[in-house]
């Protein structure tokens, strides 16, 4: 009972900070989405392609989260885009907190887009707000069709389902109509995008999508 109770104070506390950034993020004018997704699943790779596409288009930040690393962050500021990297120590994900700190490390007037990548983690990122406009889950084609009905948590709480590395359907088992319509199951209001970070396939849609947002 007394960890019930502790952890219901945490998540409280942590609802009251992710309100305090929502407002941040609404002075600033800036749309934030929270990318989620089992380790792999291609979170930095769909964002690498984002930034490319839409480079030019709007002002884009970036905060990575990982447990250990910075190895994402690199990769991201290789695009010149402004980006903080949270360490969680061990963390399974990050917490409206955490975004505080790193936002305060980041210049929000001017930027459009920013793009919180959640540590790889199917479960515990779910029930955490970060002040986000949006979770967007990424699942790629080679963790299998029966994920959204495995971890419903995730999907529930996502507005958006990346299906991603679609390029390799033709070498799986993965059914391409059966992981939609679980999904879809989960929750009927998923917007969905077929992806490929590799080809680039379906990248067009998802920014252009993105980008009537911003
Ligand atoms: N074939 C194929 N490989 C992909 C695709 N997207 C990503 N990959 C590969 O999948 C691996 C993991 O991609 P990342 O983008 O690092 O995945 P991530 O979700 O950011 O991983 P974590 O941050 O560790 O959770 C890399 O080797 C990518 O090159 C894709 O569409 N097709
Ligand atoms: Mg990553």
């Amino acid at each position: 009972m007394a960890i019930v109770t502790i952890e219901r104070k945490v998540l409280e506390k942590n609802d009251e900070l992710a309100e305090q950034n929502r407002e941040l993020f609404r002075k600033s004018a800036t749309f934030v989405i929270n990318l989620v997704s089992s380790p792999g699943s291609g979170k930095t790779s769909l964002l690498e392609k984002t930034i490319e596409s839409l480079k030019g288009k709007i002002k884009i930040a970036v905060i990575e989260g990982d447990v250990q690393t910075d190895l994402d962050a690199q990769r991201v500021a290789k695009f010149d885009v402004p980006v903080v990297q949270l360490v969680t120590n061990g963390g399974c994900h990050l917490d409206a907190k955490l975004v505080q700190d790193a936002v305060s490390r980041l210049e929000l007037d001017g930027v459009n887009l920013l793009v919180i990548e959640n540590v790889g983690n199917l479960v515990c990122p779910a029930g955490y707000d970060l002040g986000e406009a949006m979770k967007v889950v990424v699942a790629s084609t080679t963790e299998g069709d029966d994920k959204p009905l495995k971890y419903p948590a995730m999907f529930r709480n996502a507005s958006v389902l990346i299906i991603n590395k679609i390029d390799l359907l033709p070498y799986l088992n993965c059914n391409l109509a059966e992981l939609k319509k679980n999904a879809l199951q989960i929750n009927p209001n998923l917007a969905v995008f077929e992806v490929s970070c590799t080809t680039g396939s379906g990248i067009k849609e998802w920014s252009d999508w993105l980008f009537a947002r911003t």
